[in-house]
């Protein structure tokens, strides 16, 4: 396994959430304003004379993401008493990062509670039904990069989801992230009709038990609400340019994990192949991170998970210089990206 493709997703999460950031708020995003925002950038660069100024901050989404892999390297395989204090103590820490509204309760409950109970505060959340939120799924790329089987992969983002998000439409999208993820990091010798198999044959048994099924109906989702979306996607691709507005209406662009987590899938798949308004000298990467910030709505958080697969697949090398280096916190990525990848490969059968 490539160590590109370790830190390609690091990085790619982290680009994708530090650029979709600035449009998050915004109400029209052009192809127009995205480039004209990306070519301020450069110039500010060149005008420096030198790399390495950090302009973009990072969002909740990257700072949940670092307390997963910070967890995962110091206490191993997975201690989730760990990361219920990891996740609240950097919330105290920095709570201006645009977390969701509900989660920080959580936190509050976790803390007072002295994190004898972590999974108890999330059960709690809007009414006892648990968040459907996307917050498990925007942080969970660290997962797939340290365990390298798919029961493991499961297993662990279903424990570090539940620790906020208890509605099984929370932390299946994180489950379905992080098979994606898993599934990029084989890259070419996975083609895009067997990554959406492998997908959708995961998640038929994910979504078949029982609180799955009743969750969905109880939403009026209806029962298999990612594979539904998961063959949406199919359909979408064998169409071809399919409209931005009807993504966004058929696969959503909002908060909700079932309203993002398959429109980020679509957006890489989509990406592979050049993109009609997109300038032809981007690579697919960018044009992944792009095509998310276009849809509009939860901007960040889609090209956030967009971005982590697309840099699984296609490595560090799709993410433009200035882009990693305008983003903050990058070196972290690198080097924690190099020692999940050392994490990953010990954990291989030999
Ligand atoms: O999921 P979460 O961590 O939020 C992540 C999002 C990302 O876009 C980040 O970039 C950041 O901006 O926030 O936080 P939650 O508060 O658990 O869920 C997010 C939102 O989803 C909530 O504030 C609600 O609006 C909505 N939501 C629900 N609404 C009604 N009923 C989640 N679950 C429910 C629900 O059961
Ligand atoms: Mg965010
Ligand atoms: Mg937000
Ligand atoms: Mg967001």
């Amino acid at each position: 396994m490539l160590l590109s493709r370790f830190r390609g997703a690091l990085l790619g999460a982290l680009v994708g959430d530090c650029i979709g950031a600035v449009f998050e708020t915004r109400m029209t995003i052009t192809v127009g304003s995205v480039l004209s925002f990306l070519r301020g950038l450069e110039n500010n660069w060149k005008k420096q004379g030198r790399p390495g100024r950090t302009v973009l901050m990072y969002t909740d989404d990257t700072a949940m993401a670092r307390s997963v892999v910070q967890s995962l390297l110091t206490k191993p395989p997975l201690d989730e008493k760990d990361l219920a204090e990891r996740f609240t103590a950097e919330y105290f820490s920095d709570p201006d990062r645009g977390y969701g509204m509900g989660v920080v309760h959580v936190f509050e409950k976790l803390q007072s509670g002295k994190y004898q109970s972590v999974f108890t505060p999330a059960k709690e959340q809007f009414n006892g039904k648990g968040s459907y939120g996307n917050g498990a799924a925007m942080r969970v790329v660290g997962i797939p990069l340290a365990f390298p089987n798919v029961p493991d992969i499961i297993k662990y983002a279903k424990i570090s989801g539940e620790l906020t998000h208890a509605s099984s439409l929370g932390y299946n999208g994180a489950i379905l992230l992080a098979l994606a993820v898993h599934y990029a990091l084989q890259g070419v010798n996975l083609s895009r009709e067997s990554f959406l198999e492998h997908l959708l044959s995961n998640m038929q048994e994910i979504e078949g038990d029982e609180k799955s099924r009743s969750d969905a109906v109880e939403l009026e989702l209806g029962e298999f609400p990612y594979c539904n979306r998961l063959k949406k996607i199919k359909e979408f691709l064998d169409k071809g340019n399919v409209p931005r507005c009807e993504v966004v209406e058929e696969l959503g662009h909002g908060v909700a994990a079932f309203e993002s987590v398959p429109t980020a899938i679509y957006s890489f798949l989509r990406c592979m192949d050049p993109v009609d308004d997109l300038p032809k000298e981007m690579n697919s990467l960018q044009r992944t991170v792009i095509f998310c910030i276009l849809l509009g709505g939860d901007t960040d958080t889609i090209a956030t998970m967009a971005g982590a697969i697309a840099g699984a697949y296609h490595g560090e090398d799709q993410v433009p210089e200035l882009w990693r280096k305008s983003s903050e916190g990058y070196k972290d990525a690198e080097d924690w990206g190099k020692q999940l990848w050392e994490l990953y490969s010990s954990r291989l059968p030999s």
